[in-house]
């Protein structure tokens, strides 16, 4: 039989189809099996009992998505590294959103609308998709888990609509993180639907003063500490020395920071998602910000790949499909040199 200690318990190294499985058992028969080991996706226990998958590629890199929130708390490279920034009083406690990793911002961006900061879907508890469609872009990645939320009755009455959103992270054979959303209009009135987006990424920098941003010099930005009067970027790479909180407009597909202490770039791609906020609140809005700790902007920095400026709709029936993949290199180029094929392929 296969609910056997031998098959749930023994390191075997299993494909994906067959990790599915054995959480699919786990699910069914309780919670003592949420711990259980395998090649490439554990189920287990999060802080305050939350539970959370984490992803594990061979050569030694991780991720931890929690089910509630969808929410990508960890993502470390080969060395055991974090590159993504949690803060040290994130709440962890429903229905508030977690503080750090990568919250989904959706079906509304920040204050963009009637709805809550950043919409609900961060604040709700997403389930293991037993059933996701294809994903032909990802299928080299062997450690990854699809996720789906559907709209509940509660989200129905602030947002009247219909929506499955399936989200697949997957975390390739290089350490590479990725991101995959899918958003369906099933909405059986014949109502079409409109929505802003991010993956508002906080990625873990050693001194935000000492950081830089390529990719977005020269573009035009809503400064939202400005009433999002537009700008125009200028000079050469962004750098910080103060608080920050830009929504980058028709961006490029690659976006680079680089990290001078760690000697180490962060590469955020991205496909379908136009604009790029570029978030730091800095010391003063720090401390007015009860869920992080007062210096710890110095150690975070938000680059959100984001549909904000042109909001989105889909008609019944129809899917809009984004992806982002994070991924580093050393730091071994200068600015104004950005050739993100160079700094991808790390040569
Ligand atoms: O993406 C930048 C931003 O919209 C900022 O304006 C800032 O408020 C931040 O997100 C955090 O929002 P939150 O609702 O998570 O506190």
């Amino acid at each position: 039989m296969l609910l056997s200690h031998d098959f749930m318990f023994k390191p075997y190294h299993l494909d994906f189809k067959h990790s599915f499985f054995v959480i699919l058992l786990c699910l069914f028969f309780g919670r003592g099996c949420l711990s259980t080991h395998m090649a490439g996706i554990e189920l287990a226990k999060g802080v305050n009992g939350l539970e959370k998958i984490i992803l594990r590629e061979s050569r030694g890199s991780s991720a931890e998505v929690y089910l509630y929130g969808g929410h990508v708390t960890s993502w470390k490279n080969e060395q055991g590294e974090e590159l993504l920034f949690v803060s040290s009083k994130a709440w962890f406690n429903p229905p508030k959103p977690i503080r750090g990793g990568i919250p989904i911002c959706f079906p509304q961006f920040s204050n963009l609308g009637p709805l809550e900061s950043h919409g609900f879907v961060r604040n709700k508890f997403w389930s293991i998709d037993t059933d996701p469609p294809a994903f032909p872009t990802n299928s080299t990645s062997k450690a990854y888990i699809d996720l789906i939320l559907k709209a509940s009755e509660e989200d129905m009455k602030i947002w009247p609509h219909s929506y499955e959103f399936r989200l697949r992270v997957a975390l390739g054979p290089g350490g590479d993180l990725m991101l995959t959303s899918r958003i369906r209009n099933t909405n059986s009135d014949g109502k079409p639907f409109t929505f802003t987006f991010a993956y508002h990424t906080y990625f873990s920098v050693s001194d935000i003063s000492e950081v830089r941003v390529e990719g977005l010099e020269t573009l035009d930005y809503l400064d939202n500490l400005q009433n999002r009067k537009r700008f125009t970027e200028q000079g050469d790479a962004i750098t910080f020395e103060g608080e920050v909180d830009k929504i980058y407009l028709s961006t490029p597909t690659k976006i680079a920071i680089l990290d001078h202490e760690k000697k180490r770039t962060l590469v955020l791609r991205k496909d379908g998602l136009p604009d790029a906020v570029v978030w730091n609140p800095w010391d003063k809005r720090a401390k007015t910000i009860p869920d992080l700790g007062d210096d710890e902007y110095k150690y975070m920095l938000c680059v959100e790949a984001a549909a904000i400026e042109k909001p989105i709709t889909l008609k019944p029936g129809e899917e809009w499909r984004v992806r982002q993949e994070l991924s580093t290199v050393p730091s071994s180029y200068c600015s104004g040199q950005l050739d993100p094929q160079k700094v991808v392929l790390g040569n």
